[in-house]
């Protein structure tokens, strides 16, 4: 896990939507990702709008909603300027390199055209990374580097097979593909601390961590939660909450309590106070 300040990872980080993402974070004193699990635009744009100034990341799951439209992306876009957080689309694509090119930049959802941040499956193997990264990397892609990827290595509910021999390969194709892989999907961090600034010039890969929750230990269809102090301590810079904020009485309050406390536990890691 990283103990290096976000202040530092993005001055000194390759890749420019990781530099984003860090100045985000710092910026507003969060590593909270929302994962806003709502079924319609009113809803997820609403929660994009109040939870807005606390959250670093808002995640989708797009194709749940029950009707998505134009105005769905020009809302998204538009919060996300409004109240600078990144949008992470978590479709995780798992097909061949032909079809995921197509689901990511074609088709019904336009992910490329709004979703900073995608996530993957490597159960296709390493083609799936090359094809994503060939896409967004492309000369004529409209979106330059302001597109990135997560692979998703390990998963949080009970019995998961994404682990092992599966995960250390999901940290070799990042490590492969680094200008277009941003990090991890991951319950903890997949690689060791860099030692220094400048070795982490060279890898610094983002853990973003599911399954966080603080009153919860899991629910009925095999989720498995840990807290955000737990998450953090193992590794995760960015903590994912679903239920934990947006099915809160109170999702605002819920939202300021993951960021306080997740930024506490970042501070903790990193020995800083501020
Ligand atoms: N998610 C997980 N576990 C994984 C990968 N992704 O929970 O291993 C996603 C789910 C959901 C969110 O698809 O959008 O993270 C978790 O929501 P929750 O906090 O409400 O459980």
């Amino acid at each position: 896990k990283s103990q290096i300040p976000f202040g530092t990872r993005a001055s000194s980080h390759p890749n420019p939507l990781a530099r984003k993402l860090f100045e985000v974070a710092e910026a507003k004193k969060s590593n909270v990702t929302v994962s806003a699990d709502v079924t319609t635009t009113k809803e997820l744009l609403d929660l994009a709008d109040r939870l807005g100034p606390y959250i670093a990341v808002i995640k989708t799951h797009i194709d749940i909603l029950s009707d998505f439209s134009n105005e769905t992306i020009t809302g998204l876009k538009a919060l996300s300027e409004k109240h600078n957080f990144l949008i992470f689309e978590d479709r995780k694509f798992i097909d061949i390199g032909n079809t995921v090119q197509k689901q990511y930049h074609e088709g019904a959802l336009r992910i490329s055209e709004w979703s900073h941040i995608i996530n993957c499956a490597i159960l296709p193997g390493e083609g799936i990374v090359e094809a994503l990264a060939q896409t967004a990397q492309a000369p004529d892609f409209p979106y330059g580097s302001d597109r990135g990827l997560l692979i998703l290595a390990e998963m949080t509910s009970k019995g998961s097979l994404a682990t092992g021999d599966y995960t250390s390969a999901s940290v070799d194709y990042a490590r492969k593909y680094q200008s277009f892989v941003l990090g991890f999907v991951s319950t903890r961090a997949l690689t060791d601390v860099p030692a220094s600034v400048s070795a982490n010039e060279n890898e610094d890969f983002v853990v973003f961590t599911t399954g966080v929750n603080l009153s919860s230990k899991g629910d009925k269809l095999g989720q498995q939660y840990q807290t955000p102090q737990s998450a953090i301590g193992r590794g995760a810079d960015f903590i994912i909450a679903g239920r934990g904020i947006y099915a809160a009485a109170d999702p605002v309050e819920a939202a300021k309590q993951y960021q306080q406390q997740g930024w506490a536990a970042y501070l903790d890691r990193v020995g800083g106070s501020q």
